[in-house]
């Protein structure tokens, strides 16, 4: 398959809620959507990035400017056997990971159409449905926080994740273990805290959390090992898994003991597959994280999680829990038992409706060869 011709769109969605962390507030979506064609089809990607450099360096900005005078015109006007081969392509590209994602995602689009395989069966998912939960950010208050749960319980969601920073943390989570003394509950905290804060992290032992997501700083992975000695709560890695040869050194030195793979954070499919991979083999659970994308992002992203190591519930939530209305169709919906179902049908296996696309779209390129 020639790869003919590549677009790339910034995409601006509102969110039908802000979306706080401990680094910075959210109320719309900026991404950028990248559209591959050749044979006559279209292959959708999503570079899941955000307006600025809080989560990692990328932005959208970045991304435009790296997808638009590096990436595109590495692999426009190339031929790919598989989906894979667009990696070498971009391999020159240092970093730069959502951008990548977004183009080499758009490519596993296409081929799957062209080949009538969806992007799970290309992989090698063995699931139909992947369990998912939810993702909830800071809220104003601590009884916002409890309606919040106690709404996303009423869908079905199989999975609870609270948002920790400073100010923050223990008492927060307290109160949501008294009033939901069962619910699979775990806090993120983005990289707010240091190794001084380890007494802290112990207090969180007692709350029977699944999991504590990414504690220490984005590029550490010795201080995380230490603070993952003092407790009894796995640790899960966020940014500190940036790629397969991180994901290695992290499973050597005991950084932790549950990995979240964001296609995005690590640079794409492939890449996100082979830290899988490595990590069943060890037998350490992963899960599929999520960057608040758009249905493109989305079907990408429960693809991946059909993979046999995704054991844990991912940040993989309806559409309509991001979004008035998302720019595919069918929009993504969980059933009552906290499950998405994989979409079956060639490539993403959803539809992209083009007026929703346009009318959200910013600006966008075309990269010819
Ligand atoms: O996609 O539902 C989602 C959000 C999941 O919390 C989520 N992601 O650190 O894991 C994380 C954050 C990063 C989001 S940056 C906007
Ligand atoms: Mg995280």
């Amino acid at each position: 398959m020639r790869i003919e011709q590549i677009e790339i769109r910034h995409v601006r969605l509102p969110l039908v809620q802000p979306f706080v962390t401990s680094f910075g507030r959210e109320e719309v979506r900026q991404t950028i959507v990248v559209a591959a064609r050749g044979e006559g089809l279209i292959g959708w990607g999503e570079a899941p990035t955000s307006s600025g450099p809080w989560y990692e360096y990328e932005t959208v900005e970045t991304c435009w400017h790296v997808l638009r005078d590096f990436l595109a015109p590495m692999v426009v006007g190339r031929d790919v056997a598989g989906p894979e081969d667009a990696v070498p392509l971009m391999a020159r590209v240092r970093g730069h990971h959502m951008a990548k994602m977004g183009l080499e995602a758009a490519v596993w689009d296409l081929l799957g159409q062209a080949q009538g395989q969806s992007i799970s069966q290309m992989l090698g998912g063995v699931r139909e449905r992947v369990p998912v939960g939810v993702s909830i950010g800071i809220q104003e208050s601590l009884p916002a926080l409890l309606d919040r749960i106690a709404a996303y319980r009423a869908e079905g969601y199989g999975r609870y994740k609270i948002k920790i920073r400073p100010g923050w943390d223990v008492d927060v989570v307290r109160r949501v273990r008294e009033r939901f003394p069962d619910v699979p509950l775990m806090a993120d905290a983005n990289s707010a805290y240091t190794l001084a804060d380890r007494p802290l992290m112990q207090e969180l032992d007692e709350f029977d959390l699944l999991m504590i997501e990414q504690p220490l700083a984005y590029d550490d992975l010795v201080d995380h090992a230490e603070l993952q000695r003092a407790l009894r709560t796995p640790i899960c890695l966020d940014e500190s898994v940036p790629s397969l040869a991180a994901a290695r050194a992290a499973l050597a030195l005991g950084s932790g003991r549950i990995v979240n793979i964001k296609p995005g954070r690590v640079g794409g499919p492939t890449a996100a597959r082979a830290i899988h991979d490595l990590c069943r083999a060890r037998r350490v659970p992963v899960w599929c994280g999520g960057r608040l994308e758009t249905g493109i992002g989305r079907a990408h992203n429960v693809a991946l999680a059909s993979l046999p190591g995704f054991t844990l519930p991912g940040d993989i939530s309806a559409s309509a829990r991001y979004f008035e209305q998302d720019i595919v169709d069918p929009p993504f919906t969980i059933t009552p038992d906290g499950t998405m179902a994989v979409p079956t049908a060639p490539g993403i296996g959803v539809t992209v409706v083009l007026p929703r696309l346009y009318a959200a779209t910013v600006r966008q390129t075309v990269v010819k060869s």
